[in-house]
């Protein structure tokens, strides 16, 4: 098969090159930006002159001022970064309309028919930098490759302004020398465990015997074996909005405990109304999904009068929709053994103003918990209900989902490789094709 010819594009450290641009004061110096260099958020961006002392996103801003004590602390900006987003992706357009944009700053570019047009691969990502830092005043830095995996990597090496080129065949070569933590799918919960295997670099996973990492990472493992090879068939997701955000929960023990199941869907409620909200959408549908002992599986769904992005009001529908059948299994003497909970028929919440009829100091109040969930991880929001659940984090979100992926200003560095690891609690997502319509 004729290779394709993939592009990953990058912005270089994206707010706070914003932040340059628009004041020229404050370029060549360390800017912050997050917050002021006392309060308790986190660092969302450190422009390059600021990394030199240490500062790095996710860092504490108390931490960042030790580091960097004459940096230049600003607030977030989000309009103005939405905006510099927006121009770049309709840069990345012209190009190609095989364009699926990853999270604010970076997408993938399938360009592999448009060579005939604009050139060979290392000239479009030529014309693609020159085109941002003329048009848009930003720099970004660019790999390109055979696949989404290997030019996703090329692209961070050799940041700020970079161009990677890996031909096509050198990708195993490419990889090879690399630390394990560039590849994709590797946190730090897999890489702990490859180091027992004196596993260092991409390299090192490669020459592992497949059964190996099969016998000890089961189906991740193959695909783990395939990656370190540079292998990746996965296609360029053009305009491919997410259909549904779901969460699924296993239970340890199969139950028909009350509190259990409520507690439960709240906490799956709670996810799903985070991901639509960080993602600006709302979900016109409420599904539930429900399997007892017996690998029966039932599936209900509500369309909303008004779409929703606010949890009370999905876990409300959900437990509409789960009370009648729980108690139809408890009545045949049954158990609950899965949960899931779906929002679907999704619209743009600017799109949806018309319908707006919530209250805006309570949207103010989620918002707000929102962000701070997104800076502290989910504990630090968790209502009192949910505590003592054991359930995974509620917010956690799919790399593979594309409304996750857009979601504002959210790592998308995956740890999802380490889900599904033997017998714990899953979450995953619903496929809502499984999904009859109302009452079916
Ligand atoms: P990244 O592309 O991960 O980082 P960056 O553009 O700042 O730097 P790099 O040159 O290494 O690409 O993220 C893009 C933007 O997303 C970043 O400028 C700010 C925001 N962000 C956060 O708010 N919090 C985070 O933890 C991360 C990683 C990014
Ligand atoms: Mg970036
Ligand atoms: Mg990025």
């Amino acid at each position: 098969m004729a290779h394709r010819t993939i592009l990953h594009v990058d912005l270089d450290a994206f707010f706070a090159s914003v932040e340059q641009r628009d004041r020229p004061e404050l370029r060549g110096r360390p800017v912050i930006v997050g917050g002021e260099p006392g309060s308790r958020g986190v660092v969302s961006a450190a422009s390059y002159e600021a990394r030199v002392f240490g500062v790095h996103s996710a860092m504490s801003l108390t931490e960042a001022a030790r580091r960097c004590p004459d940096g230049v602390f600003l607030p977030v900006d989000g309009r103005r970064y939405q905006q510099a987003s927006r121009d770049v992706m309709a840069i990345l357009r012209r190009f190609t309309p095989q364009m699926e944009p990853i999270s604010i700053d970076e997408a993938f570019l399938d360009v592999t028919g448009s060579q005939a047009l604009f050139g060979d691969g290392p000239t479009i990502a030529a014309r693609i930098k020159a085109a941002v830092r003329e048009d848009v005043g930003l720099t970004a830095s660019v790999g390109v490759a055979s696949n989404k995996l290997v030019a996703k990597v090329a692209s961070d090496l050799r940041k700020p302004d970079g161009l990677v080129v890996v031909p096509p065949g050198e990708e195993a070569a490419f990889l090879a020398p690399l630390p394990i933590g560039r590849l994709w799918g590797v946190g730090a919960k897999t890489a702990a465990v490859l180091a027992d295997y004196r596993v260092r670099t991409i390299g090192d996973l490669a020459a592992l015997p497949a059964n190996v990492l099969e016998s000890r990472f089961g189906k991740h493992g193959a695909s783990l074996a395939e990656r370190a090879r540079g292998i990746d068939a996965d296609p360029v997701h053009e305009g491919d909005p997410a259909k549904s955000v779901g969460h699924e929960h296993t239970f340890d023990v199969d139950t028909t405990d009350r509190e259990v199941i409520e507690r439960t869907l709240l906490a799956m409620a709670d996810g799903v109304g985070g991901r639509l909200r960080s993602a600006g959408v709302r979900a016109g549908t409420i599904a539930i999904r429900l399997r007892d002992n017996s690998f029966e599986t039932i599936s209900r769904q509500k369309t909303l009068p008004e779409p929703t992005d606010m949890t009370e009001r999905i876990y409300e529908v959900a437990l509409a929709l789960a009370r009648p059948e729980v108690a139809a299994i408890r009545a045949r003497g049954g158990k609950v053994r899965l949960l899931g909970v779906t929002g679907s028929n999704l619209g743009e919440r600017e799109q949806l103003a018309l319908f707006d009829t919530d209250d805006p100091r309570r949207r103010k109040a989620i918002e707000a918990a929102d962000s701070v969930r997104r800076r502290y991880g989910d504990e630090a929001m968790t209502r009192a209900r949910l505590l003592d659940a054991k359930l995974p984090a509620p917010f956690e979100r799919d790399p593979r989902n594309p409304l996750d992926r857009r979601a504002r200003g959210v790592p998308i560095e995956a740890e999802k490789s380490d889900a599904g690891q033997a017998g714990r609690d899953r979450q995953g997502d619903t496929d809502l094709d499984d999904i009859p319509p109302d009452d079916a």
